[in-house]
């Protein structure tokens, strides 16, 4: 089972170990079993779209053939590949969002779901022009703002509405290059289409399509996600948590929170601090409950709870193998199909909740808004039920932890900076001046998004930590989201402290902003956080944000919803690293266009490297040149 993918995660290995006495399967065993992976596929010159097919076609020119029964090419074929992934990305993140902005249409004073930002509900609506936003009764505007975004979706015309945010050379670029997103089911349905066997053929076409659907995700779907959620659950603040596999709990009923979706996880908070629920706890023997966070659910979760994260995307099965969890509870996203088969190895109960993500082999508990809390006391009273079942002799918990500081909003940030400028508080500035002025100042050298999952291509989080370590090192100031921001928060760098790795000119900052040199802006619909993030500093310079001495990394992606992201990240202006090669390879035409070409109309291009430092080195010079072209 030792593999040398996994010797960055010290504990792994002791778990696979229990896993393999426990005849607990994992991941690593079915990677063992796809031996080695299909070239073609690797290439993405594998198509079955349409059953003349599957086609696969030479990845060398010259060699074998060289086209589709149909006719499509590698250029082609690569190229309807790609965007079909942008497709799925942007339909995950969107669809997600729709699901918050319908509990907000649910939302009432009496809850469960109610608004608990009320001053952002106000500052959308009114940025959205809907009349009388500061004086309207709270649910009858919240109503209205719900429609309103419901209509973002399936609108006839027009662009989406938070396009108009953006700094004007920016929204000019894309509206020239028609890229700016139209309703987000418009766009994910045109790219299905367009891709579809006998439509488009010309790669850059298909490219530019996919573009403006990742967009629509970008600025339509994720960005809605956040700003809603934040309307719905709160806009998070900085707060202390606890990260990795030693916050599950011994003496308490642990349950696993795993997904994306806020709506289930805030029901499952809300249903575990019920005083009826913590006394039959007691009752069971065990001294409370204690909800623990993975992937994007734990961030969100995270972020405004301060719930404490279990780990990121590779450790869904190490967390059961630890036999301490009496519930693993789901809802979208990212969720192994493994996990019912795993948690029945112990005493762990696998409940799927989504109908959209219903997974076979345990417990299906069907939330809804209507019947959101029920479900959660129900969910929670059976993993507390669950706790006299729990095997001691079955029990490994690592003895890893590490503290973490997580809960950096856009709102937060800026609430950082104001505290430095002004101590008067009523003289706040209010906007990201502050961090503009030290990054034209040169005190940091630019600043740089990580993002992304883990991928068995890497090894588990350490091109994650190691890409986050060197660039602090360098001056240049991280903020991270989703699994790589777990990653962060497991390896220390989330905590004040980590000033001490970090440069003179960012140490200095970190201390008078009293803030980590590597910040945790949420899950990875909150991406949407560092786009508003970089749109404000753009803003703040009028300049492109293609100017800007800002980089996007991803350096363990592995998801549909990570393609999307990337691509939107360059649609916005911003280069963006790739640590895991994309299935593009096999055309090289293609693969040109993504690294080279879209330079030209869209201002930022895409860069693939495995390695993290050469990777970090090339970051430097792209920031630099970019200083240098902005003369500072
Ligand atoms: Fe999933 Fe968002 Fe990737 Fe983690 S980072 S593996 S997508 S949970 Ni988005
Ligand atoms: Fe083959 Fe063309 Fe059908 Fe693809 S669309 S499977 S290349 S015939």
């Amino acid at each position: 089972m030792s593999n040398e993918y996994l010797k960055f995660d010290q504990m792994a290995e002791a778990l696979l170990e229990k896993a393999q006495r426990d005849g607990a399967e994992t991941m690593w065993d079915r990677r063992a079993a796809q031996k080695t992976q299909c070239g073609f596929g690797e290439a993405g010159v594998c198509c079955r779209i349409c059953a003349m097919g599957p086609c696969r076609v030479s990845p060398v020119p010259g060699k074998g053939a060289e086209r589709g029964i149909c006719g499509a090419s590698a250029d082609t074929i690569v190229a309807r590949n790609f965007a079909r992934m942008c497709a799925g990305g942007t339909s995950a993140h969107s669809d997600h969002a729709r699901d918050i902005v319908h509990a907000m249409h649910a939302s009432k004073a009496e809850g469960p779901f109610k608004i608990r930002d009320e001053a952002k509900l106000r500052r959308i609506a009114a940025e959205w022009g809907i009349e009388a936003a500061d004086t309207k009764e709270t649910y009858a505007l919240a109503h209205e703002l719900a429609n309103m975004a419901l209509e973002e979706f399936g609108k006839p015309f027009g662009t989406q509405r938070f396009l108009q945010r953006s700094q004007k050379d920016r929204l000019n670029i894309w509206e020239r290059e028609n890229i700016a997103p139209r309703a987000i089911d418009m766009e994910v349905t045109t790219l299905m289409h367009s891709t579809h066997i006998g439509c488009a053929s010309d790669y850059e076409s298909i490219f530019r399509r996919g573009m403006r659907t990742s967009m629509s995700d970008g600025w339509g779907g994720s960005m809605i996600g956040t700003e809603f959620s934040d309307i719905m659950y709160g806009t998070p603040t900085a707060k202390p948590s606890s990260s990795n596999l030693g916050v599950i709990d011994k003496d308490q009923v642990n349950i696993l929170i795993h997904g994306h979706d806020p709506n289930l996880a805030e029901m499952v908070v809300l249903a575990a601090e019920n005083p009826e629920m913590i006394e039959l706890a007691k009752a069971k023997g065990a001294k409370g409950i204690n909800i623990v966070g993975m992937c994007c659910t734990g961030n969100e979760m995270t972020m405004r709870h301060g719930i404490k994260i279990a780990g990121n995307f590779y450790q869904q099965e190490l967390c059961i193998i630890t036999g301490a969890i009496e519930a693993a509870v789901v809802d979208v996203q990212c969720i192994f199909p493994a996990l019912p088969a795993l948690a029945k190895k112990y005493h762990t109960r696998f409940i799927s909740t989504s109908e959209k993500a219903k997974i076979s082999g345990d417990l299906y508990i069907q939330f809804s808004e209507a019947t959101g809390l029920e479900n959660a006391n129900e969910i929670v009273k059976i993993a507390v039920e669950n706790f006299v079942n729990r095997d001691a002799s079955k029990v490994e918990i690592p003895d890893v932890k590490c503290d973490t500081m997580v809960g950096y909003s856009v709102e937060a940030i800026i609430d950082h900076l104001d505290k430095v400028v002004n101590t008067n508080t009523t003289d706040k500035t209010g906007t990201v001046k502050p961090l503009t002025d030290v990054i034209y100042a040169g005190v940091i050298r630019g600043a740089a998004g990580v993002v992304g999952c883990n991928n068995p291509k890497q090894v588990h989080d350490l091109a994650h930590v190691t890409v986050m370590k060197e660039l602090i090192k360098r001056d240049v100031i991280c903020v991270t989201t989703g699994c790589a921001a777990q990653a962060a928060a497991k390896a220390g760098l989330l905590q004040l402290e980590a000033k001490e790795m970090c440069g003179r000119g960012l140490k200095e900052v970190c201390e008078r902003v009293n803030i980590p040199p590597v910040l945790h802006m949420g899950s990875c619909v909150d991406i949407s956080r560092i786009l508003d993030l970089v749109n404000l500093c753009a803003l703040e310079k009028d300049v492109d944000t293609a100017l800007l001495p800002v980089v996007g990394i991803a350096p363990e992606w592995m998801s549909e919803k990570a393609v999307s992201i990337a691509n939107y990240v360059v649609g916005s202006g911003i280069n963006t690293y790739l640590g895991v090669i994309p299935q593009v390879l096999g055309s090289p035409n293609f693969t040109k266009l993504l690294t080279e070409d879209c330079q030209e109309f869209i201002g930022a291009h895409f860069v693939f490297e495995k390695d993290p430092i050469v990777m970090v080195d090339k970051i430097m010079e792209d920031l630099e040149a970019k200083r240098t072209a902005l003369g500072i």
